[in-house]
């Protein structure tokens, strides 16, 4: 592994010099990934709230870090304007320490970026979309036809894991190797179940993405992660929505 630590210097939000990542989050947000994928790296960072229930992340400063006024950020030393898009990141972050993913020269390299965009542009995209569709339409008549349609996508997209892992052999997405892609959606599958869909998809339907996120539930990083998120109990196959101030969905 290539413990490559930034080595860069900043200026950070605050004005102040940026020597550690700085994640800008809210509780059991898109955070929770990028957060995950930080502890499992054993990379050091400072975590800076974001209050959603304040709109917070709409406010002229967090804008400054992301136009889309959107969580979550990551500002990174070294680099000369922060981080938004939870892919991004990781790709980012996982290159940077050489873990978490296949290398750059790796047979398995494109199957990674496949399912990282696939993840970040179709499932978690269709996810938020689904649990906020008065913002894409606004005619009540049709909303529950969007969101069952939603669904019927989000549902699809998980088939289409669980039939990649059957064809990888396991344990995780790609194979025997846990990268990051596994992380992200186990993050999906929590939000799945308790966000906006609950009730409506079932871990069950898919057993071999259950068998992933059962090992997750295993690894000590992932669950300081998810402890400093809020969330307790088993994360991903028996999620519990996050009751702290600043989480809206
Ligand atoms: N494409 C973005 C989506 C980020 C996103 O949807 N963030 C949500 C929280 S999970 C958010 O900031 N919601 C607040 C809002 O919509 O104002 C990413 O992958 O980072």
């Amino acid at each position: 592994m290539n413990q490559c630590l930034p080595s860069g210097h900043d200026q950070g939000a605050s004005g102040t010099t940026l020597t550690r990542y700085r994640l800008h989050g809210s509780p059991d947000s898109a955070n929770l990934v990028v957060r995950m994928v930080l502890e499992e790296l054993g990379a050091a960072y400072d975590y800076v709230p974001v209050d959603r229930a304040a709109a917070q992340q709409k406010s002229r400063a967090y804008l400054d870090l992301n136009p889309q006024g959107l969580i979550p950020v990551l500002e990174v030393p070294g680099q000369d304007a922060p981080l938004f898009e939870t892919g991004a990141i990781l790709l980012f972050l996982c290159d940077r320490y050489g873990a978490l993913a296949p290398e750059a020269t790796s047979p398995a390299r494109g199957r990674y970026l496949k399912w990282l965009f696939f993840l970040s542009n179709t499932l978690h995209s269709d996810l938020r979309i689904s649990f906020k569709v008065e913002r894409y339409l606004p005619d009540e008549t049709r909303q529950q036809l969007f969101a069952d349609t939603l669904l019927g996508r989000i549902a699809a997209a998980f088939r289409h894991l669980e039939a990649e892992l059957d064809a990888s052999g396991g344990p995780f997405l790609l194979g025997r190797e846990l990268t990051c892609v596994d992380i992200y959606l186990a993050a999906c599958a929590r939000w799945t179940q308790i966000y906006g869909n609950k009730g409506r998809w079932d871990l069950a339907a898919t057993p071999l993405l259950r068998g992933v996120c059962e090992r997750l539930e295993e690894r000590a990083a992932l669950r300081r992660a998810c402890e400093r998120e809020g969330i307790e109990g088993l994360p991903f196959t028996e999620p519990k929505p996050v009751s702290l101030a600043g989480v809206t969905d």
